[in-house]
């Protein structure tokens, strides 16, 4: 049995694994699933008001004894209110995405959070540590949802050599292979967001899990660019017209209008064509539809083979 990393024991679980904080995806059923299984279950409080979230952490709570974390996004009109919520609950973890973390993070060390700002370049990487973060997630544009512009393969090697605190890795990765790939750059941890949307334990419309198995890896497309937004997903009605009003030269309220809302449509409506079926660009590698618990075990195995292989290479 491998010995617990530095990730795994900052954060009191047994595997590596962070689950993606997926808006209107990551809740009390899935996250509880991957604490249980190992991993950490991360919360996302999307759009969410702090009343609706501190619902969703009893919950957990009941559910688990295990740690889990929420994730902060630092767009929502709700944040502050949900940065004081999960301070107050005394929640284990929270990763700050979509934004600039700024004073979330002394506040939340400040109320014995362990911090993970989730970064997509290394001057961000530099900053967060600069500001106290326990751990990073540099996440590359392989992701799905809300992104930046560098790929993981060339973010996390050059994060690595930029941070002594941990770094997660993040985009692209749904198997143990891609997790060995991220640990041969430096990286001491995975996110894994578009695997756990095909688990048996994600409450969103089968129509979404669907659409997931079925894409290739050609489909997971990026529109918003040009409102600085980029925005990853599935190729669809919502992204077509997007792309044509973005092509016109459309202000930034107009393609708001259509996209704003599309998220929980494809995910409570299943409504996957003029929805929007935010996923990354493995989705092509994910086709069928697991339990949590049977997706990390392959997972860590598969890593673990790996391992052993490279470190007999070594020997002989
Ligand atoms: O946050 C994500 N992915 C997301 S959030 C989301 S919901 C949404 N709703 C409305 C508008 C936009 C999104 C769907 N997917 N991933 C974490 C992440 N954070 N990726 C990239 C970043 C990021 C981007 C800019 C982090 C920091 C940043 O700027 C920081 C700074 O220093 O200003």
């Amino acid at each position: 049995m491998h010995s617990r990393n530095r990730v795994s024991r900052l954060l009191e679980i047994d595997y590596p694994i962070i689950q993606g904080g997926m808006a209107w995806v990551s809740d009390a059923v899935l996250a509880a699933a991957v604490s249980n299984a190992g991993g950490l279950g991360m919360l996302a409080s999307g759009n969410m008001p702090a009343d609706r979230l501190s619902d969703e952490i009893d919950k957990a709570r009941s559910l688990t004894d295990r740690p889990f974390g929420v994730n902060v996004m630092l767009l929502s009109p709700f944040s502050q209110e949900v940065l004081q919520l999960v301070a107050r609950k005394e929640v284990q973890v929270v990763t700050l995405g979509a934004g600039n973390p700024g004073k979330a993070v002394g506040r939340l060390k400040y109320a014995g959070v362990t911090v993970i700002p989730i970064v997509a370049s290394v001057a961000q990487a530099r900053r967060a540590e600069s500001m106290g973060a326990d751990m990073i997630v540099a996440e590359g544009m392989e992701a799905g949802g809300h992104i930046g512009r560098v790929t993981t393969m060339a973010l996390v090697p050059q994060v690595v050599d930029s941070v002594d605190i941990p770094v997660i890795a993040a985009g692209g990765i749904a198997d143990g292979r891609g997790m060995a790939a991220v640990f041969c750059l430096g990286a001491e941890g995975v996110q894994i967001g578009t695997r756990f949307i095909c688990s048996e334990e994600c409450q969103i419309h089968e129509n979404y899990k669907k659409r997931v198995v079925k894409a290739s890896e050609l489909d997971a497309v990026i529109t918003g660019t040009r409102m600085g937004h980029p925005i990853r997903a599935l190729r669809n009605n919502l992204t077509r017209r997007i792309e044509l009003l973005e092509k016109k030269g459309a202000g930034f309220e107009e393609i708001e209008k259509i996209a704003v809302g599309g998220l929980e449509k494809a995910v409570r409506e299943g409504d996957v064509d003029s929805g929007s079926v935010m996923a990354g660009q493995i989705s092509g590698l994910v086709r069928d539809i697991r339990t949590v618990e049977e997706i990390i075990q392959s997972i860590i195995q598969e890593f673990y083979a790996i391992s052993l292989e490279r470190s007999e290479a070594k020997t002989s």
